[in-house]
């Protein structure tokens, strides 16, 4: 039986009661986002770079219905390699738990765990955003609202052009979750380093990022501070071909008849084929950037 609750590792436990740094890592990313197996690889690689950076990893997952923030290597292990993991987002995590499911926590889930735990930064790929035609499917992903109530630090490569950009910049504004690019004001597209639309600030340094936070927790304000780090212009999707397989994406969710949330996996896996496995790569390439800023960012907050 799963008791209920929240598992924290004793790794994780111990380095946040004694201030060291921590950062927390997602796991729809190894269940749903990346083929097997090179999601193992990613998700232990890691872990691996932040322990050598001096920073505890607490990746966040669910384990026969337990929800565990510091998941053991043969726990990510099992994740990884089962068929039947489903994807767990926060309003999941109850029946996930009473039925015993193992389950990839999406950033809302995972979010909400790792702040529950005292975890104060989470790297991810991509976010949730709001879906294209959002306006009449209602569309929009719980990542959103659930950010907006909890103060962490996220650190991403945007969202996804699968998503519809600019609706998704007006809901964060409209949830009072602030954004800042790292080192610029574009605002990047996962893939791309430049989706094509800006936003307000630029943050330059692991410790402006730590200003912003201990401004925003002297008022007392409960919201994400959500850092936008683009990946690399020389390791981007290369923009044509990005733009080229979104539009046969787009076209194949709508000839299939994909909703809900199979969509972001759908469309996901549709341009990893498209691009034969190019786009996995910069995925990847994009997670590493997004851990290694992270792992600043929490050693800056504990120094
Ligand atoms: N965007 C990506 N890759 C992903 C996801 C989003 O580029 O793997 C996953 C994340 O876990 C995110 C979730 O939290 O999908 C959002 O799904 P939904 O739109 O169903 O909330
Ligand atoms: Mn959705």
């Amino acid at each position: 039986m799963t008791t209920p609750g929240i598992r924290i590792s004793d790794d994780v436990r111990s380095a946040l009661d004694e201030g060291r740094p921590v950062l927390a890592l997602e796991s729809t990313i190894f269940t749903h986002g990346l083929p097997r197996p090179r999601n193992i690889q990613v998700a232990l690689e890691a872990e691996e770079g932040l322990r050598a950076a001096g920073v505890v990893p607490a990746t966040i997952g669910v384990v026969h219905g337990q929800p565990v923030v510091g998941l053991s290597v043969a726990e990510i292990e099992e994740l990884s390699n089962d068929d039947a993991v489903v994807k767990v987002s926060l309003r999941d995590l109850a029946v996930a738990g009473a039925k015993g499911l193992n389950g990839g926590t999406t950033v809302a889930a995972t979010a909400y765990l790792a702040a529950k735990a005292g975890i104060q930064v989470f790297s991810t790929g991509g976010l949730g955003g709001v879906h294209r035609g959002a306006e009449a499917t209602f569309d929009e992903s719980a990542d959103l609202g659930t950010l907006a109530t909890l103060p962490l630090v996220v650190v991403s490569a945007g969202v996804k052009s699968i998503l519809d950009i600019p609706l998704t910049l007006e809901r964060l504004e409209t949830l009072n979750i602030a954004v800042v690019g790292y080192r610029t004001t574009d605002y990047p597209g996962f893939y791309i380093s430049d989706s094509g639309y800006d936003i307000e600030y630029s943050v330059d340094s692991p410790e402006e990022i730590a200003s912003v936070v201990a401004h925003r927790d002297a008022l007392g304000i409960a919201s994400t501070v959500l850092v936008a780090n683009p990946v690399p212009t020389d390791k981007q999707l290369d923009p044509a071909v990005h733009d080229a397989v979104l539009a046969e994406a787009l076209a194949a969710l709508e000839a299939d008849g994909v909703s809900g949330h199979d969509i972001t996996p759908f469309l996901l896996d549709y341009i990893q084929r498209a691009t034969s496995g190019t786009s996995l790569d910069v995925n990847v390439e994009v997670y590493n950037g997004n851990v290694a800023l992270g792992g600043e960012i929490a050693k800056a907050l504990t120094a």
